[in-house]
């Protein structure tokens, strides 16, 4: 009895210990909403983000800034043979888009039909794929000319995609992360998200690296680095940073939008509406990358 006794006493203890530190880290991570993030179509009021980071924030440092089309409403980014490719969203005004890294010219674009709200975006084979918001409706385009091909239905909503040499990676905004089969788009496996045993919702914008999911959390200037396996988050990026850069008052949204060139081991990020694109390298030790 009085080993149980002490066991609890045990227990308490550490919980009591972890909580003190997430808490330190989820005031860390109070992100200020700036006005113009209301302009997020997704029809969220303003409010405050409180996401409990119990898992380890690695720091970084900026490598080189690249043009990015402020009227880009970017929702999936990715990287191939040396060129951005990148979907953007907005009723009206969403596209695909192939974009010169150096100067962030669009050297080929593909308007959506106006009932379409573009959403993440990836390579797969010699195709590109792309999901839409709400419409439960994914589209696939010839990778060299970026026509579009055909569509597929799913079920829920799309927000990020990426992929892992096996299945596609699918969020919804929700703490679920879900692996499709590529060949027909049906689910084989899903994840909870989960930090030290609490949910992370709002999953967004995905990439893979190095064995790793990288998510932006929606509403937040974090990026979360997952483990495909379990949903635990393995480390978090606070990029905040990054909009020191920008004129105040101007019209940018919240991060969105990673992309990787496994060649040259280079992270890019940006936002909606940002007029830069961002290489980064973290440089935690701890951390590869
Ligand atoms: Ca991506």
């Amino acid at each position: 009895m009085r080993f149980w006794v002490l066991f609890w006493l045990f227990v308490s203890s550490v919980s009591l210990f972890a909580g003190f530190f997430c808490t330190r880290w989820q005031l860390a991570a109070t992100i200020p909403l700036s006005s113009t993030q209301a302009a997020d179509q997704r029809g969220a009021s303003k409010f405050a983000v409180l996401q409990s980071l119990c898992a380890p924030v690695s720091a970084y440092k900026v490598v080189k800034t690249y043009p990015h089309d402020p009227e880009a409403f970017t929702q999936g980014l990715f990287f191939d043979n040396g060129f951005l490719y990148e979907s953007t969203g907005l009723y009206g005004r969403s596209s695909i888009r192939k974009v010169e890294l150096e100067t962030g010219e669009i050297i080929c674009i593909q308007s959506m039909p106006d009932h379409l709200f573009g959403e993440g975006l990836v390579k797969w084979k010699d195709t590109f794929v792309q999901l839409t918001w709400r419409s439960q409706t994914g589209l696939v385009y010839a990778a060299e000319s970026l026509e579009r091909l055909r569509t597929f239905s799913y079920p829920g909503e799309g927000w990020g995609l990426t992929e892992n040499g096996e299945f596609l990676i699918v969020s919804d905004g929700s703490a679920i992360i879900r692996f499709w089969d590529p060949n027909n788009f049906q689910e084989v496996r899903r994840i909870e998200v989960t930090d030290h045993g609490n949910p992370v919702k709002h999953i967004n914008e995905l990439e893979y690296i190095k064995g790793k999911i990288y998510a932006n959390v929606w509403h937040t200037d974090l990026i979360a680095r997952i483990s495909p396996e379990t949903g635990e988050v393995l480390g978090w990026l606070d990029l905040a940073g990054l909009r020191k850069g920008f004129h105040a008052g101007s019209n940018v949204g919240v991060l969105n939008g990673i992309a990787y060139d496994p060649l040259q081991d280079r992270i890019f990020v940006t936002g909606k509406f940002w007029p830069s694109l961002f290489e980064i390298k973290i440089i935690d030790p701890g951390i590869d990358p």
